[in-house]
């Protein structure tokens, strides 16, 4: 391995790097302390970095899976985590955890762990490089392909499953370091829907509950949910609920929440908004709509009204696959219940009219008074550990800590809280993800850094992006695992450390941010994400401009600066120190809150007050026309495709999950297809065979499994398998840009 020369520290910029010195990294080589610490000798969190615990202890950290957040509690001996319990004093999980909890230090074990950094030879070859080199290659590319097609022909693709304080690095670093115009994450796939439709409806992306509301709850709504596999702890949490709440799902499958419920809705694949359109119509009718919070607190109701008169249950119920007795039975529980909550997750956010979907939860949620109150809320469920830290803090669609690029009053803000010149912000947003695919189709993008995402599985309609990325002058991949989809594309491959191997905070689905503790050193030469930010941003030049960028609370600090004064502020926080006390701490937590209490109350909700974010503090009930789905059933296929999330022990594109032997015993190892008994019959097809499920994109072998849970006519395919997204549709909702993945026509037959 080549060590770092000192000619290549000072080649760059010229300048002295204050944070990258070559002294540490030697020192760092020939052992004695970790790599982190020296190349960071700010670093010192929580007392319970790796270098600090000497002897057996223990600490609390926050899962880095689910966007429930669980606090696991990690064993410690002789400065490495060798075990977990989870943690029966916090506030979220309170004591339990699901397989993928307690599996997750083994996953970091695995023999594919990327270690070194890589770089693609002239044969094809990956060879073994050294940070230098991987950091000047990184450079010299990148710079060398803005030099020839512009500065935003280099883009980026980041995740929800990095802390807070790397996306903030990440984003900076990207944006107003290396002047890209253009990056996006994994978070557009997941919850854009959900953050367009809050943006509108209150002013601000901001989900008002708290899991405490599962349990205060007398009836429970989930749309396009099914938490007993996706969110396991928080259906935990339903289950404490001591009222015998009422339970409706609306679900074209019969999931194992469906099972639970006392109402099922099984609908038609896409038909939700006129369901939801008709449960307002009845609720409207019976006059179950609380008067005094609409004329108080919202903005739309009369056209609400006029809007939903078409939408009797009686006209709506035949084309969605229920009887009107049923919607009305629905609308009357939501509206006689003393405390209704609706939840809705990926059924609704991945459609091509999710977040008018998504804003019809929240209009009945409004009408009928459920805001505000336990038990009550208009409420997205988050996906990935941290897509809620994506949301404020990667600096893609929104300006560092949602604000606007656009607006000029913003940027000046945050050119002054990040000490950084003001014309270093761009003044637009990001392309959307799907856009940046397109620039890559059309040659506007020819660079492309990706970060803790495995895009060669999961974006929608696979055949067509391998195809695309192939296009590409240079692809950098910022992954644990060397064996990623991704990675098999990479030109440079930069090895990172994971979750339990470095610092900082995730957000959680009710706004917590909870802690991540460094508990495990990274193999081989794998760095924090955080440290290859730093690496970059010297070799860069522009090392000065996050010459403070020291370490992740340093960076806590500029997010708490950044908060002050918006619905998100938490200046309050006393540090990583207070998260750790308080079992993790919800946004909003503002100085004057501090001031007032020593201690945060464990579960606070938004909009106790009725005031939402916009000018005028009132919500809006926004409606808009039914869009006829874009590839329904024919006779050539037959079949609606949904996708989604297979067992509790899969988590996404495997990379992690597989990694353990005991989560790899819980799951069927082959890609499967459920389908109805019903089709399968008609096409003499036999649970257990071998089929072949076509769309007018791509054919892939699996096996069937069939069975009742299913309706005739649909068919499901988990997504942590890699063919899924063969045939999937490249359609995406016009407001969100969210690809809509789960609904394509297919045919199956026997293989
Ligand atoms: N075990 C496990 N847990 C996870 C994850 C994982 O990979 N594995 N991923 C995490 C992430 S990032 C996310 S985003 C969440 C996702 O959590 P969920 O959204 O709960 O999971 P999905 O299975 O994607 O989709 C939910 C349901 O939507 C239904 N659906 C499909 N089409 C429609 C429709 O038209 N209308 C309605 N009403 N429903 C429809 C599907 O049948 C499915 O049961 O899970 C998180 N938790
Ligand atoms: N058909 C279909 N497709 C879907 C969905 C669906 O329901 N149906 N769901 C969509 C949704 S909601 C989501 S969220 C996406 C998820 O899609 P992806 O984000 O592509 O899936 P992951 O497997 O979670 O990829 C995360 C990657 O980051 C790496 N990683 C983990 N931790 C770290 C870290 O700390 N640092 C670095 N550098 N790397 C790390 C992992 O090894 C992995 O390669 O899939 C989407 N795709
Ligand atoms: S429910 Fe989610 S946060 Fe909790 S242990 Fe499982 S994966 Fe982790
Ligand atoms: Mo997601």
């Amino acid at each position: 391995m080549s060590l770092a020369s000192p000619q290549s520290l000072t080649h760059h910029d010229g300048k002295k790097r204050r944070m990258f010195e070559l002294p540490q990294i030697l020192q760092a080589r020939n052992g004695k302390m970790t790599r982190e610490l020296m190349l960071n000798p700010g670093a010192h969190g929580l007392g319970m970095t790796h270098d600090s615990m000497q002897a057996d202890a223990t600490t609390v950290a926050t899962c880095g899976y689910c966007a429930t957040g669980c606090g696991l509690r990690l064993h410690v001996r002789e400065g490495e985590a060798v075990g977990l319990t989870p943690e029966t004093n916090y506030p979220v999980n309170l004591g339990m955890a699901c397989p993928k909890g307690w599996e997750a230090l083994e996953v970091l074990n695995a023999d594919d762990r990327a270690l070194y950094p890589q770089r693609r030879r002239s044969d094809g070859q990956m060879e073994r490089v050294s940070w230098d080199d991987a950091f000047s290659t990184f450079t010299e590319k990148f710079k060398s392909i803005q030099d020839k097609h512009g500065k935003s022909s280099v883009a980026f693709l980041s995740t929800g499953q990095i802390p807070c304080e790397e996306m903030a690095f990440l984003g900076a670093l990207a944006k107003f370091g290396m002047g890209l115009q253009h990056g996006d994450g994994n978070t557009r796939q997941c919850m854009a829907t959900a953050v367009t439709a809050y943006k509108e409806s209150f002013g601000f992306d901001a989900p008002p509950y708290t899991y405490d509301d599962f349990e205060q709850s007398d009836c429970l709504v989930f749309v396009g949910s099914n938490p007993c596999i996706g969110h396991p702890i928080m259906w935990e949490r339903v289950l404490r609920n001591p009222n015998r709440p009422e339970i409706i799902v609306l679900d074209p499958r019969r999931t194992e929440t469906a099972m639970a419920a006392t109402q099922h809705l099984q609908l038609r694949p896409k038909n939700d908004l006129a369901i939801l359109y008709a449960i307002t119509h009845h609720i409207i009718a019976c006059d179950l709509v609380d008067h005094e919070f609409v004329q108080a607190h919202t903005n739309g109701y009369q056209q609400l009204v006029d809007h939903v008169a078409d939408f009797s249950p009686d006209s709506v119920a035949e084309s969605a696959g229920l009887s009107a007795g049923a919607i009305r039975k629905a609308a009357e529980t939501i509206g006689k219940a003393g405390a209704a909550s609706l939840w809705w997750t990926m059924g609704v956010n991945q459609s091509y009219e999710g977040t008018r979907t998504a804003q019809a939860i929240i209009n009945i949620a409004l009408i009928t008074g459920n805001i505000g109150r336990p038990g009550t809320g208009a409420n997205s469920i988050t996906g990935q550990c941290n897509a809620m830290g994506s949301r404020l803090w990667s600096n893609t669609t929104n300006l560092f800590g949602h604000h606007k690029f656009e607006s000029a009053e913003d940027r000046q803000r945050i050119a002054s809280i990040l000490e950084i010149d003001v014309d270093s912000i761009p003044v637009e947003g990001s392309w959307s993800y799907d856009r940046i695919v397109e620039g890559i189709d059309n040659g506007e993008i020819k660079g492309l850094w990706v970060i803790a995402t495995n895009p060669a599985h999961s974006w929608i309609d696979q055949g067509n992006f391998q195809r695309l990325i192939e296009k590409l002058d240079f692809l950098v991949v910022q992954d644990m695992y060397d064996s990623t989809e991704t990675a098999q594309h990479a030109d440079l491959l930069l090895p990172a450390a994971g979750w339990g191997e470095k610092e900082g905070t995730f957000i959680n689905s009710e706004r917590r941010y909870g802690l991540l503790k460094k508990v495990r050193k990274a193999p081989g030469e794998a760095l924090a994400d955080f440290q290859i930010f730093r690496g970059i941003a010297a070799y860069w030049g522009v090392g000065e401009m996050f010459a403070d960028w020291t370490h992740p609370e340093a960076v806590f600090k500029k997010m708490q600066a950044a908060s002050e004064g918006r619905p998100n502020d938490i200046s309050g926080i006393d540090g990583y120190r207070q998260l750790d006390a308080c079992g993790g701490i919800q946004w909003p937590w503002t100085k004057p809150d501090a001031d007032a209490m020593q201690t945060p109350p464990q579960q606070r909700r938004l909009f106790a007050d009725g005031h939402f974010c916009h000018p005028d503090q009132r919500a809006r009930l926004i409606v808009d026309q039914i869009t006829p789905m874009p590839e329904p059933a024919d006779q050539q296929y037959p079949i609606v495709l949904l996708s989604g999330r297979g067992t509790v022990s899969q988590w996404h594109t495997q990379t992690r999950t597989s990694k353990s032997k005991v989560l790899r015993k819980l799951y069927p190892q082959r890609a499967y297809v459920e389908m109805s008994p019903v089709d399968a019959r008609e096409l003499g097809i036999h649970n257990g065979d071998t089929v072949e499920v076509r769309s007018r994109r791509g054919a892939i072998s699996v096996t069937a499994m069939v069975t009742p849970t299913i309706q005739p006519g649909q068919a499901f395919i988990p997504m942590h398998y890699g063919v899924t997204n063969h045939l999937t549709l490249s359609h995406f909702d016009p407001h969100s840009r969210q690809p809509s993945y789960k609904d394509c026509a297919i045919t199956i037959s026997k293989a």
